[in-house]
């Protein structure tokens, strides 16, 4: 794997020499490895092997990265302080100036700098991490307020579509290739309950009352980093920006921030929606984007928390039921495992649905 790193990183315009590649972080779709380099003085990276049965064209999906991370640096350029190597990704491009290199097995690679002393939670310990991840959140959905929704290719059609999710989970529910409907009966009792109310944002936005905006729509906390002293740094994992409604940012983050354990925590009673979180969280993202809101956005940021959660869940149990297809699984039982963690977590919001809305509003 060395060699194989090792060469892959050769095809790239990096500058000092490869010493070690190794995996790295927690993400579910691509492989991911960090790359240090011999010289004290040059940069590390980060070389992914893209995950191509998911991103079918790379071409427009670095494109879109490239579109992005070329307008958020632009941004920071003009604020005095910034560090704009560490506050957005860097594609480093290939010797023949493409954003990936293809390898003679057809495999699609990409190269990042690697962002030095950040920090990075699979599950937020305290207020003050969510605060500064709210705010990185919020001031990730400012930078990009202003990008040409024109030329960003949609990359997932659909993704955070619930009807379309819906219609996937109906339709592998059907034909149950891997016969493990009938383990799961309650799991899918619990989708089929709550069905016709998770469709309301996609109802609001047909109806013109939110605004389709340019959004990241992979918010978990994972991909926020924090800098050294736990304040906000960077949104990476930029994969999904698209067309896309401010909840679908909000949720999925609070999904992960506010959830008192880990995203597959087995003993769902370690599972529960933490206020101190969801607050804190809230509070960041509120100081950043409120003025940008309209009301009804601002209604329904509560219930885009569970939405999102039961969305990530939906996908979890179809995977399961598919055969594991989509996510990376670390074991027979992973997708099913953190579809309960999620249907756990929904739950929880709907017991604290009102002190949840409360706590918005007072945020207006
Ligand atoms: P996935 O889509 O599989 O989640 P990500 O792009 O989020 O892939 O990368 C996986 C993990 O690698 C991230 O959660 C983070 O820990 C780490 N990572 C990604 N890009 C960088 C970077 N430029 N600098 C430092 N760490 C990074
Ligand atoms: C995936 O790429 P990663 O691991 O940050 C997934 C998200 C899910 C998440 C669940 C492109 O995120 O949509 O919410 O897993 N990304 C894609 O943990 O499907
Ligand atoms: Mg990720």
């Amino acid at each position: 794997m060395k060699n194989k790193l090792a060469d892959v990183f050769g095809h790239f315009k990096c500058e000092g020499t490869f010493e070690e590649g190794a995996p790295f972080g927690s993400g579910h779709i691509h492989d991911t490895y960090r790359v240090t380099t011999t010289e004290a003085d040059k940069p590390n990276y980060i070389l992914q092997r893209i995950n191509t049965n998911i991103f079918r064209d790379v071409e427009e999906l670095q494109n879109n990265i490239f579109l992005v991370t070329s307008h958020i640096r632009k941004k920071l350029d003009a604020i005095p302080g910034s560090d704009p190597d560490r506050e957005t990704l860097t594609i480093i491009p290939a010797k023949d100036g493409k954003l990936y290199y293809q390898d003679e097995e057809g495999s699609y690679w990409r190269v990042y700098l690697f962002i030095e002393r950040h920090k990075s939670y699979d599950r937020v310990e305290t207020p003050e991490q969510a605060y500064q991840g709210g705010r990185a959140i919020g001031r990730f959905e400012r930078l990009i307020a202003g990008l040409d929704p024109t030329g960003i290719y949609e990359v997932l059609p659909g993704f955070h579509d619930m009807e379309v999710r819906l219609d996937n989970f109906y339709s592998v529910l059907e034909k149950d290739p891997v016969n493990r409907a009938a383990g799961v009966t309650e799991d899918i009792q619990f989708v089929l309950d709550r069905a016709e109310e998770m469709k309301t944002i996609k109802a609001l936005g047909k109806a013109g009352k939110i605004p389709l905006r340019i959004t990241h729509n992979d918010t978990k906390f994972n991909n926020v980093l924090l800098d050294e002293n736990d304040k906000s740094l960077c949104v990476i994992d930029l994969d999904t920006v698209m067309p896309g409604y401010i909840h679908y940012d909000f949720g999925d983050a609070i999904r992960t921030t506010a959830n008192s354990s880990f995203e597959d925590e087995t003993d769902l009673s370690k599972v529960f929606v933490r206020l101190d979180l969801y607050e804190a969280f809230a509070r960041g993202f509120m100081e950043e984007v409120r003025d940008e809101l309209n009301d009804t956005e601002i209604d329904y940021l509560p219930f885009s928390a569970r939405m999102l959660t039961f969305i990530i869940g939906l996908r979890f149990i179809t995977d399961y039921l598919d055969g594991d297809n989509y996510f990376k699984i670390h074991h027979p039982n992973h997708n099913i495992d953190r579809a309960r963690t999620q249907f756990k977590l929904v739950s929880s919001m709907e017991e604290h649905r009102e002190e949840m809305e409360r706590i918005i509003d007072q945020l207006r």
